[in-house]
């Protein structure tokens, strides 16, 4: 099948990270996946951590997802006229975020974030953004920029295609580092927009914000009149039922979100302040549209997923399974004497297999990929898929068992010890 895909799909996928080329080999292609499993063409069953990268926060075809998505069809499948599903999504999504008070949807996080960026920009009416070394805000121009040698000077494209123009006002600082945001601050006072960031990274592995981080950058936006934006597709609805501004205790400005609010289907959402919100096209001069935003299908499949987190049951669960993960895990990696540094926030974690803790790219970097690569391979060989990469999250889902993280622990109790 990748064969016959290669002929007429660019890489034989259409996302990069799914051709395996992080860990070697070809990707298998998935027939089915139900909780949490997955099963290839072949019928091979795979405990699955991937979790089709963060969405399946109930695991796959969740019955009262599947159901919500075949009523919603039999009513239609689009409209392009504003329909009650969109108000409800809307309402439950400002229930769990509190700092959001005008909300709209869009069809991707890419599309999240770079309209949450657009509308930072409107709305300051400044042009410079900065954003961390290491977060993935999805794949808009002006997102698409690696470091430039220091706070003070300005990214440059981190993809062909891309002007440098298109990155020049946008400011790269690593992770964790309050001091080089300042720098940034000083060295552009009264010019930035805004701060992009995923305030728990699951771009890079996974990177927790240190002690103090976040506070620094809600107080030095707030000082300079820049707006804070939480770049929360993936935590969103994921680290706590309000995210990782709920988890953190820090109120941004904007945040976007995606994936687990629809469900599996495409999806993506910005809000924040209502009087930010209200620069947007049609009241104000900040445009942004979508032929699907807020579909039906999507709205009733997100409604369904958010139905069934609002008791906060699910999060007690994840917990406890991510702890029994990272618990079995770690004993694996000690007995089997590999240098393996587990990070978790939640139901979110990485395994890095470097000797210390990942505050930032930087240290991420110096994990071991071609370890990385041979341990993915065992524990797939093993019935275990986890992210196709060392610079990917892992996800836990409300379907995964004890039995599951006993058979994930096993595995990975033989693979290291062959590592
Ligand atoms: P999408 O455009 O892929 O829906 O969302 C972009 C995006 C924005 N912000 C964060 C924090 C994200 O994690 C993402 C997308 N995440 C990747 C996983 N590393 C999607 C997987 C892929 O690119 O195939």
């Amino acid at each position: 099948m990748f064969a016959e895909a290669l002929k007429h799909i660019p890489g034989g996928v259409n996302s990069p990270v799914r051709a395996f080329r992080a860990v070697g080999g070809k990707p298998f292609f998935v027939d089915r996946a139900q909780g949490a499993h997955v099963w290839d063409l072949d019928g091979n069953e795979y405990v699955d951590y991937v979790g089709t990268w963060g969405p399946a926060i109930h695991g796959h075809a969740f019955p009262k997802i599947i159901e919500a998505i075949k009523s919603a069809a039999d009513h239609g499948t689009s409209f392009g006229i504003p329909n009650p599903h969109e108000v409800t999504m809307a309402r439950l999504i400002k229930e769990f975020f509190p700092s959001i008070e005008k909300v709209r949807m869009v069809n991707s996080g890419t599309e999240a974030c770079m309209s949450a960026i657009r509308l930072a920009r409107g709305f300051t009416k400044r042009d410079k953004i900065i954003k961390f070394d290491g977060c993935y805000h999805g794949h808009a121009d002006s997102l698409l920029v690696k470091a430039g040698s220091g706070a003070l000077t300005f990214g440059h494209p981190d993809s062909a295609g891309v002007p440098k123009e298109f990155t020049q006002h946008t400011i790269v600082v690593p992770f964790n580092d309050a001091e080089a945001v300042k720098a940034a601050f000083a060295a552009n006072t009264g010019q930035i927009a805004g701060i992009i960031l995923e305030p728990v990274i699951g771009n890079a592995g996974l990177i927790l914000p240190r002690d103090g981080f976040l506070e620094a950058l809600r107080e030095m936006t707030t000082a300079d009149g820049s707006l804070l934006i939480f770049d929360e597709v993936m935590t969103g609805f994921r680290v706590a039922r309000g995210g990782a501004q709920e988890r953190f205790g820090i109120q941004p400005d904007l945040t976007c979100l995606g994936k687990i609010i629809g469900g599996g289907l495409p999806v993506g959402a910005f809000g924040g302040r209502a009087e930010i919100m209200d620069c947007l096209a049609p009241l104000g001069p900040v445009y942004q549209a979508g032929t699907l935003s807020g579909n039906p299908l999507a709205m009733a499949a997100g409604i369904a997923a958010l139905e069934e987190l609002k008791s906060g049951d699910a999060y007690r669960r994840l917990e406890e399974l991510g702890a029994a993960l990272e618990q079995g895990l770690s004993s694996a990696a000690k007995s089997a004497n590999a240098t393996v540094t587990f990070q978790r926030c939640g139901s979110m974690f990485c395994g890095y297999f470097a000797g210390r803790p990942v505050y930032n790219l930087d240290d991420a970097m110096k994990s071991d990929r071609e370890v990385f690569g041979r341990y993915f391979h065992g524990m797939l060989d093993a019935g275990v898929y986890l992210a196709p990469s060392q610079f990917e999250a892992g996800f836990l889902s409300t379907a995964h068992s004890t039995e599951d993280i006993d058979k994930t622990v096993k595995a990975a109790a033989t693979v290291m010890k062959s590592l």
